[in-house]
């Protein structure tokens, strides 16, 4: 059944659309099955993404009609298609009338993935109006927060070295805390891995006192304050807060320092929104492991990493990975900085859609992923600023002379870009960070050809 004349009006002007200011815009690439018209399968998608189904139903009155989700566009030679939903057809919570990306995912990115005569459908960018701004929760801690722990300028505060603890699983407590004492002697943050939570070799109850005690140490050390994101992902809501709880209990008069990480993709929203409501006080660190099975940029459903963290700013997230912008070992291209920018500017051009946020505060742009002190100064040079949390685990554990030297040459890679210096020449100056060359040889013989000579290393 052909619905074009119900759920398509092709005369409808964006910039229309954008001023009314009464609907959700959603921009896919789309294409039918073979022998599907293409505004035919548009109308179809925009009828089982609102108010309809396959066929027209007597139950229809005029009042639904009028929350129907519209095709406003389409190219057929480029795979463009972009829908307007109106407001009033996504959920809002009893408790507080808010709006809830489950139900935007459900409509928007919902049944459309399975239909029979659509071959494909990606969502690509979508554009929020000033209400649905300020219907989402919106991130309650954001990076200024850490940097003021850190005693550092609130604004423009800088990069912050990080890392994962590395075995990703396989340390029992006092090796794990040891781990992380060795880290902070260098560094600013740690994070566990997203595996990590209550193994039976390393329970959390265990864990968490020792870590705790290893921060303290390393503050006492270092007279620098640390932070902590701890994993409390977990299928049930109690049992998150039940580890949340007990950190926060245990860190004590340092439990300001303590982030919460969250898999966010496998788990869900439900999870992100659990932790953002139940613990505002703490940054919420967005981790979005097997976010790949729909975001690789081979998928051609789903939604792209970019979707995925700017919806994240929506549920909370004071941070969500970005990826490393072809700078590290996962998927992702120089002009991935594009998803950084949403996240962190109140006002950015999307691939499609240009998007205002209205003073929402910021989520930060976790950079991780085989990254090490060598990856990062064409890393910045290609973002163009440092004001980012990075995670090197691997960077970090595997420098040749210790997990603090291995943050350490972190931090002097972030001095070396911030200077404009040549990172040959700042090595020559910079133990650490020359001792990387020597730990990470592949990277160097990639990025820095003939760094052996230069640097006088002979092995
Ligand atoms: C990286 C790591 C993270 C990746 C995931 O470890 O454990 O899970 O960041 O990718 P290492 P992304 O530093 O040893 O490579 O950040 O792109 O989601
Ligand atoms: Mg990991």
């Amino acid at each position: 059944m052909d619905q074009s004349n119900r759920y398509a009006d092709l005369s409808l002007k964006e910039e229309d659309l954008i001023e009314g200011g009464k609907h959700i815009l959603v921009a896919y690439k789309m294409k039918p099955v073979d022998g599907v018209g293409y505004l035919e399968a548009a109308a179809h998608f925009a009828a089982e993404s609102s108010t309809g189904t396959n066929v027209e139903v007597s139950t229809t009155d005029d009042f639904t009609k009028g929350v129907d989700a519209l095709v406003y566009h389409i190219d057929e030679e480029t795979e463009d298609m972009r829908i307007a939903y109106p407001m009033e057809l996504f959920d809002r919570n009893v408790t507080d009338g808010r709006m809830l990306l489950v139900s935007f995912l459900t409509l928007v990115i919902g049944n459309n993935q399975g239909m029979g005569d659509i071959a494909y459908g990606q969502m690509i960018d979508f554009y929020m109006p000033p209400r649905a701004i300020q219907l989402f929760d919106g991130p309650a801690k954001d990076i200024s927060d850490l940097w003021r722990i850190l005693g550092r300028p609130v604004e423009n505060g800088g990069y912050i070295a990080g890392t994962i603890i590395k075995p990703k699983l396989g340390l029992r407590p006092e090796p794990f805390a040891e781990a992380a004492y060795q880290f902070w002697l260098g560094g600013d943050f740690i994070k566990n891995d997203e595996p990590q939570g209550n193994q039976v070799f390393a329970p959390v109850k265990k864990v968490i006192p020792l870590v705790a005690d290893a921060m303290k140490r390393a503050q006492d050390e270092t007279g620098e304050a640390k932070l902590f994101s701890m994993n409390i992902t977990a299928d049930d809501h109690y049992e998150m807060c039940a580890r949340a709880d007990f950190a926060l209990e245990t860190f004590g008069e340092d439990a300001d320092k303590v982030a919460f990480l969250v898999d966010g993709f496998v788990g869900g929203p439900g999870m992100v929104t659990t932790a953002r409501r139940q613990y505002p006080n703490q940054y919420l660190h967005y981790h979005r492991a097997g976010h790949g099975m729909i975001t690789s940029p081979s998928s051609k459903r789903g939604y792209t990493a970019y979707v995925l963290a700017k919806m994240s700013r929506l549920q909370g997230a004071s941070g969500i990975h970005v990826g490393t912008m072809g700078y590290g070992k996962m998927e992702g291209a120089a002009d991935d900085k594009i998803i950084a920018y949403m996240i962190e500017r109140d006002e950015c051009q999307g691939p499609v859609y240009y998007q205002k946020w209205y003073g929402m505060k910021p989520t930060t742009p976790i950079i991780s992923g085989g990254m090490n002190a060598l990856r990062l100064p064409g890393f910045f040079e290609n973002l163009g600023h440092a004001n980012v949390i990075n995670t090197a685990g691997g960077g970090s554990y595997g420098h040749i002379d210790s997990p603090a030297a291995g943050a350490i040459s972190l931090r002097q890679a972030y001095e070396c870009w911030k200077e404009g210096a040549d990172p040959i020449e700042f090595a020559k100056e910079h133990k650490e960070f020359a001792r990387a060359f020597e730990s990470f040889p592949h990277d160097a013989d990639a990025i820095f050809p003939g760094w052996r000579e230069k640097l006088g290393v002979h092995k």
